[in-house]
């Protein structure tokens, strides 16, 4: 599958496949550099799901009704679905699950800031579904166009039940906002501590990103962080509006020149805190991994025995 030295015919192939705007599958020769960082952004997005499913099942048991507890089951049960299947795509480039598990459990692959926030409030699973779904949705359907095939198929997928998130997260602030002003004040609490950590999902400014260039050039990303973030902002503001609550931003305004909104600095300082590992909740998160994984490895041996046992009765079958 790997292929260090290609002929220059490989090569031109592969040039050729991106600039025709075709899709790279797992059988075709790609560059090493192409692979290791497509390796990278997928694995980082895999954990970013599984990681993710953390703020918001802590609020399974607490839900209020039994309609809530059934939607947030049913939204967590896809987040965990979201990473196995990006799992999978990324094992078609020959990385292997249980590395990347490990990478993961020690530091050494990222997953996304927002998810070391902690969520205080059930106000948080609708600003979570609302903001936090609502920037993945916006930063992951264009990556239904990645140069990646099996990572493109996968986002499309992905985003469908994004969109859900998303709905459901506005349809419980908007019940919140119909309610009691302790419930409006929630909301607008839950707002004001997301609001910048979200602006931080899209990555580094343009000017910081290792690795917006490369990455567009061979189409994996299709936009800037910066052009998704501004996208982000402008789509954002008037459902803010709808729902009655104020993003927490003196700087943000609308500016007719540009035709979109001027908006604050976001504290970078603070994302490179918290993706160093030094955020709110980052220890509790991967703590709760590891054990999550330890706890899990009778049942990944139970599983592996019984597969050795049915090739074992297969082959006698077959003799
Ligand atoms: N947090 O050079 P760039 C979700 C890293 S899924 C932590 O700009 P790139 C669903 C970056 O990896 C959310 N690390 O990198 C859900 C790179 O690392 P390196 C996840 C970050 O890749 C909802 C370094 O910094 N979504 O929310 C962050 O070109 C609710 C330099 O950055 C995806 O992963 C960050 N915020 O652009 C689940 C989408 N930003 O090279 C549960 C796919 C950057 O040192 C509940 N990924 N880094 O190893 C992407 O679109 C891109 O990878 C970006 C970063 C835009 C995230």
């Amino acid at each position: 599958m790997t292929a260090t030295a290609p002929d220059a015919g490989l090569a031109e192939q592969f040039e050729r496949t991106i600039a025709r705007d075709q899709r790279v599958e797992p059988r075709d020769w790609m560059p090493e550099k192409f692979r290791a960082t497509v390796i990278r952004q997928i694995a980082q997005h895999a954990h970013s799901e599984i990681i993710g499913i953390q703020p918001e099942g802590n609020w399974i048991t607490r839900a209020p009704s039994l309609r809530r507890k059934a939607i947030l089951l049913a939204k967590v049960q896809d987040e965990a679905g979201h990473g196995l299947y990006l799992y999978s795509a990324c094992e078609t480039l020959g990385a292997d699950r249980t590395d990347l598990t490990e990478r993961l459990i020690t530091g050494r692959q990222k997953y996304s800031s927002i998810f070391n926030y902690p969520a205080l409030t059930f106000a948080d699973v609708g600003v979570i579904g609302w903001l936090v779904d609502g920037a993945a949705v916006c930063n992951q359907v264009p990556l239904c166009r990645s140069s990646y095939g099996p990572y493109a198929r996968a986002m499309i997928r992905i985003c469908k039940e994004e969109s859900f998130h998303q709905r459901q997260g506005y349809e419980l602030l908007m019940t919140m906002m119909s309610g009691t002003a302790g419930q409006r004040a929630m909301v607008q609490d839950a707002v004001d501590r997301w609001w910048w950590p979200v602006l931080m999902m899209f990555g580094p400014p343009d000017r910081e990103s290792a690795n917006t260039a490369q990455s567009m050039a061979w189409k994996i990303k299709r936009h800037t962080n910066d052009e998704l973030r501004q996208r982000f902002v402008d789509m954002t503001v008037p459902q803010a509006e709808a729902l009655g609550v104020t993003l927490p931003d003196p700087d943000l305004r609308w500016n007719p020149q540009r035709g979109a909104h001027d908006f604050g600095e976001v504290d970078w300082d603070e994302m490179k805190q918290v993706v160093a590992g030094n955020g709110p909740c980052n220890a509790e998160r991967i703590a709760q991994r590891k054990a999550a994984h330890d706890g899990g490895a009778w049942v990944r041996e139970a599983a592996a025995a019984h597969a050795a046992k049915k090739a074992g009765r297969e082959r006698t079958v077959h003799q």
